[in-house]
């Protein structure tokens, strides 16, 4: 079936819109003229008020629901609120779930992320490393959270032979992203440091920990365009998400120093933690659907700093 049939006369509940990953699916979405998208802002559904989310999917029977709504944030975040990270996300995914199986939903999208495996997965990590070994201490509760989420989806496929899948991309980066310097994920939090290092004429640009850690990149869009493609070919519970686009922590602080202009120098922040020191995927399972990334890092950091520059949108 080809992606304009699948989509026909069909409606998709994309929750979490307003989010950097929300939007990139809005925006892949809205091609498909015949498929009706529906939306709600957090401040009109709290998805952790279990009977407004009822209501809610009662009422606009979808047929297809994305949960891309989480409680997020980077390494430091998740350090700090551990209860906010274990309660909402697992509230979020039992609230859409419960719902979406009472309504007669069949198909849902799970988001969850690279760091819920292992700190010592073997890599390229594959998905059924998951729950093979102790977690990075410091997003344990957001990870215990999210891997809930995806055994909550493989009950219900087996209970009730729902087709609720979970896709755990790598780290991810794009327009909308939060440039919060203490809750964001490394890559905004140092476009935006270099960005006001340059600005202020700053001789130097702090980057937290050793800068040894690996971790592999992928934008927001070429991650809506593979959920598309996960929607429509995907047989199985769980697929990985990634770019093979891997770097450490000094390259790509060189990197957005570089498409920044920014000329001062890198001082390393050795009081912060380094978190885990890869989680390079194995993406062999979704490039069987025959689906790759096509934005390139350089490119994608490029596309999103002239964003920066030029939207009046950023969350700091
Ligand atoms: O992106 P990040 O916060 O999250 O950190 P994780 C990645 C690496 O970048 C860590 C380093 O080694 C950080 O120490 N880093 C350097 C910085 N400078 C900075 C900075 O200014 N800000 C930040 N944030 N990092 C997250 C998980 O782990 O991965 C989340 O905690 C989520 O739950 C996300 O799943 C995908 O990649 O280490």
């Amino acid at each position: 079936m080809n992606n304009k049939m699948y989509f026909e006369n069909k409606k998709i509940w994309i929750a979490g819109h307003n989010g950097m990953v929300g939007r990139a699916l809005v925006r892949n979405f809205v091609k498909h003229e015949k498929l009706e998208i529906i939306t709600a802002p957090s401040s009109e559904l709290d998805l952790r008020d279990k009977s407004k989310v009822e209501e809610f999917v009662r009422k606009n029977s979808p047929d297809i629901v994305i949960i891309a709504a989480a409680r997020v944030g980077g390494i430091h975040a998740n350090d700090t609120y551990p209860v906010d990270f274990i309660q909402d996300n697992i509230s979020i995914a039992q609230n859409i779930m419960k719902s979406c199986h009472h309504n007669d939903v069949d198909k849902i999208i799970n988001l969850g992320s690279s760091c819920i495996y292992p700190k010592f997965a073997e890599q390229p990590i594959e998905e059924d490393s998951l729950l093979s070994g102790k977690l990075e201490t410091t997003n344990q509760w957001y990870a215990i959270a999210k891997i809930t989420a995806v055994k909550l989806c493989q009950a219900y496929n087996k209970q009730f032979n729902r087709s609720y899948v979970s896709v755990l991309p790598s780290n991810l980066y794009g327009p909308y992203d939060n440039f919060n310097l203490e809750t964001s994920h490394v890559m905004p939090a140092l476009m935006r440091k270099a960005h006001e290092a340059k600005e202020n004429s700053s001789p130097s640009l702090s980057v937290w920990g050793s800068g040894k850690p690996l971790r592999e990149f992928l934008h927001v869009d070429d991650l809506a365009e593979a959920i598309e493609k996960i929607l429509i070919s995907f047989e199985g519970e769980v697929i990985n998400v990634g770019s093979n686009d891997e770097l450490s922590i000094m390259d790509l602080s060189n990197i957005i120093k570089d498409v920044v202009g920014f000329k001062g120098d890198i001082i390393f922040d050795s009081s912060k933690p380094d978190g885990t020191p890869r989680k390079k995927l194995d993406n062999s399972q979704l490039e069987s659907l025959g689906w790759s990334p096509k934005i390139d890092l350089k490119t994608g950091i490029k596309n999103v700093y002239d964003w920066f520059l030029n939207t009046e949108d950023k969350r700091f």
